[in-house]
């Protein structure tokens, strides 16, 4: 390892030139300002580093390519990433926000689930949010996340809104990016899971899903499997967003029945195809197992034909239907049902090869990749074509009626990429890039041109570890593409990283896809929650977020999930414990170092409520409040007021105290939460 660092490092040669062309007595700061770095980057002296680097560089046996990948990915103390990258956090049900390229973990978001943390599902009014995600009346305590969608303006990315699909339970998480707190979730009452979403349409208008696994429509009803053709369902869905709102109106959200077929991933159109929706639809066999019944296993039964469907939805059209009156009430939900939506052309299907898994449109929306994870090949449709083939009508149907127009008449070209493609993605360079799961690859290849079908080609792959499922660009589902980092979210871990016994992490790959740069990976995030599946990639300076809660004088206490100044917040002064009966109703304050009141009797049985308002108003000055022995634990924002209500069913002394270290005397800041025996 003998390498000079001049050679190593792009970024220390142009250290180097810059100071040649200033001379020898420029400053550092001078030197750090031409090079476009901070001062406090340069601190160092630079005759100490070439040494030092080197010594490293020799102790770790790095090699050019480990060097310039650390310095890619190395973001000193306080400097800010490029891009956000908000990923599911797969089982949790949360949302994780991770920097590119440091791959640094800033935040989860908790959405589906309980998290001691922030507090979420322990205060009564994000209690509430989780209660409208119960099922069958029962909140649920996980969530599969799949998908994350952030909201769109004009087919980009905005930055206001972050969406996030639960396929156990069919539902929606609304998370605002001015706070990073989820304020809704919905849940669709027609089918207990989903997975065909969530994505948006080019202005939000519409949060879109869509089944995995067909089912009698309406969660309780019931059908034998024997009746599974004639009283199975899919659904596709589309959920109305309010952006002034900021929340999904179930009222004037829809679905759409369809073939009892499995839907797999989808995307909206935009551009070309902008009023389209496209899903995969696989199990057109409609198997539904039965291992010990005699039936092939669920995978082998849909998996008979050469050709699964892609289904093709008209949502302006369905959006119209709807406003005709021509949806009907299924569960509370407005409804179009199979033969009205093939009645008003709103519906359509496209062969494609077998079990098919994702659907990208490309950035200007002229055609529709599909990936088959039992072919090697990406399909790709024209849009052109498909609208033509709509157009001429006289369509064949599939058995429940809905057309079904030529593969033929509809396909642009395919292009061998490797075993197991699965997602793709595309860069402002004009490449896409495709997952290859059994490959355990990326593919780079060429988006080409209509009638040209020798413009479509692989360029190269890149091997990745191991089995990776989405992969990740910025504004990577979008018109406008960034082309400098890919993210490659890997199932699969083994010999990557320290032993931690039998259930290993994922790994989340940063990729450098720049043109003139060899395609390679740069760094690995072992993920120690799982299975993230998908994330979404944003440029930094689009995320505007608040720093405290809003405060007034004389007015503090902000409810985050109403948005709104919460009725029971409180400025300093005005605490109070009020005692009606059996009700205890208190009024607190927390700011640094106590809470006011700090001593709270009551008697065994009675129902306590605490409204709890932080009244700091400085950044980061976060009060935590647990109270052992009743699942109590909140997270305080500056100016933020949550409540609790609890029945003290158990007489005995309970200290309360702050969970956040705030300030040195964080140790006291504590009370007592005194239950008298009810007899005493
Ligand atoms: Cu998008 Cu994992 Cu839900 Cu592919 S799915 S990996
Ligand atoms: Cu407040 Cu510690």
């Amino acid at each position: 390892m003998s390498k000079d660092i001049q050679e190593l490092t792009g970024q220390q040669v142009n250290r180097r030139k810059v100071v040649g062309g200033i001379g020898a007595a420029a400053t550092l700061p001078a030197v750090a300002a031409m090079a476009g770095v901070k001062q406090h980057a340069v601190s160092a002296r630079q005759d100490d580093l070439p040494s030092e680097v080197n010594s490293i560089i020799s102790e770790r046996e790095l090699t050019p390519e480990d060097v310039t990948a650390a310095l890619e990915t190395f973001m000193p103390s306080g400097r800010m990433d490029d891009y956000m990258m908000f990923s599911s956090s797969g089982h949790a049900g949360m949302v994780f926000a991770i920097g590119v390229p440091s791959m640094r973990n800033y935040r989860s978001i908790a959405v589906f689930t309980p998290e001691p943390w922030q507090g979420f599902g322990f205060s009564d009014e994000s209690k509430a949010v989780l209660e409208q995600g119960a099922i069958n009346g029962k909140v649920m305590h996980h969530g599969d996340t799949h998908h994350p969608a952030l909201s769109e303006t004009d087919g980009d990315y905005d930055g206001q809104y972050l969406f996030i699909n639960e396929k156990a339970h069919g539902r929606i998480g609304v998370v605002d990016l001015s706070d990073f707190q989820t304020k809704q979730l919905v849940k669709n009452p027609l089918l207990v899971s989903e997975h065909g979403g969530c994505f948006v349409t080019p202005n939000t208008e519409y949060v879109l899903e869509a089944d995995q696994y067909p089912g009698v429509l309406g969660i309780g009803n019931y059908a034998p499997l024997s009746e599974f053709e004639d009283k199975y369902r899919g659904l596709c869905v589309l959920w109305k967003f309010d952006r002034e709102r900021g929340r999904i109106v179930h009222e004037e959200s829809f679905a759409i029945e369809t073939p009892p077929y499995g839907h797999d991933l989808g995307d909206a159109g935009k551009g070309a195809c902008d009023g389209y929706a496209f899903w995969n639809t696989f199990n057109t066999e409609m198997a539904y197992g039965g291992i010990k019944e005699g039936n092939p296993p669920l995978e082998i039964g849909a998996s008979q034909h050469d050709m699964d469907l892609m289904t093709i939805v008209d949502w302006k059209k369905a959006e119209q239907v709807v406003a005709d009156g021509k949806a009907i009430d299924n569960m509370g939900m407005k409804f179009i049902p199979m033969d009205v939506a093939v009645a008003e052309g709103l519906m359509y299907m496209v062969p494609e090869p077998k079990s098919p898994h994702g659907v990208d449109v490309t950035p200007d929306g002229n055609f529709i990749v599909v990936s088959g994870k039992l072919d090697p090949h990406v399909t790709i449709f024209s849009w052109e074509k498909i609208k033509a083939a709509i157009d001429a009508g006289g369509y064949e149907t599939d058995q429940f009626g809905v057309p079904v127009l030529g593969y033929e008449d509809c396909l642009e070209t395919q292009v061998e990429l490797g075993l197991g493609p699965l997602h793709t993605q595309y860069d402002d360079k004009g490449y896409a890039y495709t997952s290859l799961f059994l490959d355990s690859a990326v593919a780079r290849w060429t988006v080409g041109e209509a009638g040209n079908p020798d413009s479509w080609k692989l360029v190269e792959k890149l091997p990745v570890q191991y089995n990776v499922g989405h992969i990740c660009a910025a504004g990577g589902d979008t018109k406008n593409p960034s082309g400098r980092y890919l993210v490659a979210l890997n199932k699969w871990s083994l010999d990557r990283f320290p032993p931690v016994g039998p259930l290993l992490p994922q790994n989340l790959q940063l990729i450098d896809i720049r043109e003139d740069k060899p395609f390679r990976a740069l760094y690995d995030m072992p993920m120690g929650y799982g299975e993230p599946h998908y994330a979404q990639m944003i440029p930094m300076d689009r995320l505007e977020t608040i720093e405290v809660y809003p405060q007034e004088k004389d007015r503090v206490g902000w409810d985050p999930i109403a948005d709104d100044w919460h009725p029971h917040g409180i400025p300093a002064g005005q605490e109070r414990i009020e005692v009606d009966g059996t009700t205890v109703t208190v009024y607190m304050t927390v700011m640094r170092s106590h809470f006011t009141p700090d001593i709270i009797e009551v008697t065994e049985g009675d129902t306590v409520t605490m409204h709890i308002t932080n009244i700091e108003n400085a950044i980061d000055a976060t009060h935590g409040f647990v109270l052992g022995g009743q699942d109590i634990s909140l997270s305080l924002e500056a100016g933020e007021t949550e409540t609790v209500t609890f029945v003290a069913d158990t007489a005995g002394v309970y200290p309360f105290y702050c969970t956040e270290f705030c300030s040195a005397l964080h140790i006291e800041m504590a009370g007592y939460f005194l239950v008298k025996p009810a007899d005493a």
